[in-house]
């Protein structure tokens, strides 16, 4: 079986964040997601996220795409989890292409093109703007 992974948000889902999805099944079988944890977004990420945790982790859970969805608490879990789950494909949007890199070796490295005209924050504002 191989194993795929990738790290976020996922806040507010949206079509960008299920092509990635679907992208990073497609390298695989099995794709586990690791979902940033509201203190990690907060504290690390400076993101305030309108759904919390347990909210994002229902919705990423009800996706065909998603085997398994696990706590993201820090940047410096990555290894370990490529090591304890036996991942071989590890994959991000490329607006992180690069910074990953150095995980290539302990797996495949992938980052896929970023859906344009959609994100997290847009929406926002978006919605934001409608209700003025
Ligand atoms: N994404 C995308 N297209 C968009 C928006 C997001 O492909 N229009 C991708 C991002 O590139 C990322 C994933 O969807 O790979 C999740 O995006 P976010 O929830 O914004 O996650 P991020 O803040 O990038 O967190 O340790 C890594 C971090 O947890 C990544």
């Amino acid at each position: 079986m191989r194993r795929v992974i990738t790290y976020g948000t996922f806040d507010l889902l949206h079509y960008g964040h299920i092509n990635l999805l679907q992208n990073a099944k497609e390298q695989g079988d099995y794709l586990i997601v690791a979902l940033s944890e509201d203190e990690f977004n907060e504290k690390c990420k400076n993101k305030k996220c309108y759904f919390n945790y347990d909210e994002r982790k229902r919705l990423l859970e009800a996706v065909r795409f998603v085997d398994l969805v696990i706590p993201e608490k820090s940047w410096e879990q990555k290894v370990h989890d490529i090591e304890l789950f036996q991942v071989d494909v590890f994959v991000m949007g490329c607006d992180w292409k690069g910074r990953f890199d150095f995980m290539a070796e302990h797996c495949e490295v992938m980052y896929f093109p970023r859906t344009a005209m959609i994100s997290t924050s847009q929406i926002k504002k978006d919605l934001k703007n409608i209700n003025q």
